[in-house]
């Protein structure tokens, strides 16, 4: 239990209070999630207290149907909210000197908001990077999340290869797959779904359009889903035609040739940099080396940004449960775009992936028969 830990450490450092106000340290320890846009949400941790849930009234009911290790506080919009705040706080009844903050994360404005309610207090120690290590090792709850979130995104890739036909545009398969999703029940994606086709595939982060299917192209899907507040992250390059070229067999290969070497060179102990290195190498070797322009692969939790982030230079020491993305590519402008991407975590032994749709070159008719 994370919220345990916290309250743990804070016993043993002589912390009092631990004021949490990013949503997703607030999820982290509370269950709550909420994007509260302007207004204050927090989660406030007390060393000898029960701690508290701080959310704008709108949100009250929801907060307290989910957070039941906590007491929840509401502020009105025509309240201040800092009055309010600080007048739950004050009744608890426990010690309110030493404040620990989100360094990375709370404004000025709200710091000195706190300084001019708790003249006394002092806000030197930092919690950021301690809940960033935190939340790098899933726990098992997190892990049954991620597995259920993958299991969506193969299910997407089936849908989009499904619906694959000449002529039908990169936005009419986006559109498709979103579809389709949503009548499962699949509220969210994690990021912008990305199908594109033939050489728009060559710029990384491309963009789908209208942009038509041709036979004998690749389409590069990059698409997860959100499960219970966790994403997922997978692509796949399908090849849809007959017989793919000299060229396209090549590349795909190469590519899949550094995820697979990647995939089994991890274990609890290879740093992040040698991971990188692993697949970077394979691609290199083969004169592709400068096609293959971004990391290999990034940390995956509640978002698609987190640590750790699997790149040369990087000599953080991967070790269990930990979860991230595995996605070498080649892309060379004007002509080609090759990915291949499973997300997962570190095992005792190795790497499980959370994602399972096939790879080969001949993975289209694998997901359409
Ligand atoms: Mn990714």
């Amino acid at each position: 239990m994370p919220l345990n830990s916290i309250i743990n450490l804070m016993k043993k450092q002589d912390i009092d209070i631990v004021f949490l106000n990013d949503p997703k340290n607030v999820f982290y320890v509370s269950s709550y999630k909420s994007d509260p846009h302007e207004r204050i949400l927090a989660a406030i941790l007390f060393k000898d207290a029960k701690p508290l849930l701080f959310v704008p009234a709108l949100e009250e009911n929801d907060a307290r149907n989910t957070a039941a290790d906590f007491d929840v506080v509401s502020y009105m919009d025509t309240q201040d909210p800092w009055t309010v705040l600080a007048t739950s706080i004050k009744e608890r009844h426990s010690p309110l000197s030493d404040w620990s903050i989100e360094k990375d994360f709370l404004t000025v404005e709200r710091m000195e908001a706190l300084q001019t309610n708790f003249p006394t207090a002092t806000f030197e120690h930092n919690i950021s990077e301690t809940l960033q290590k935190m939340r790098l090792i899933k726990t098992e709850h997190e892990l049954s999340f991620m597995k259920e979130a993958g299991q969506w995104a193969d299910e997407a890739l089936k849908i989009g290869a499904n619906t694959l036909r000449e002529g039908i545009t990169e936005l009419e398969v986006v559109a498709e797959i979103e579809y389709q999703l949503k009548k499962r029940g699949v509220a969210e994606m994690s990021f912008t779904t990305m199908v594109l086709f033939g050489e728009n595939a060559a710029s990384p982060h491309g963009v789908p359009g209208d942009t038509k299917l041709k036979l004998n192209q690749f389409v590069l899907f990059d698409l997860g889903t959100m499960h219970e507040g966790y994403a997922s992250d997978v692509t796949r390059t399908l090849f849809f035609g007959d017989k793919p070229s000299v060229h396209q067999q090549e590349l795909y290969d190469l590519v899949l040739a550094a995820h697979d070497a990647a995939m089994a060179a991890v274990r609890p102990g290879i740093t992040a940099g040698e991971l990188d290195a692993t697949a970077r190498k394979i691609i290199a070797d083969a004169g592709y080396g400068r096609y293959f322009n971004h990391r290999l692969g990034h940390g995956l939790g509640q978002g698609v940004h987190e640590y750790p982030s699997i790149m040369e230079g990087n000599e953080m020491v991967l070790t269990e449960s930990m979860c991230f993305s595995i996605e070498p590519g080649i892309y060379i402008e004007g002509d080609i775009g090759v990915r291949v991407e499973d997300c997962g975590f570190v095992s005792a032994d190795g790497f499980e992936s959370f994602t399972h749709t096939p790879t080969g070159i001949d993975a289209y008719s694998k997901l359409t028969n």
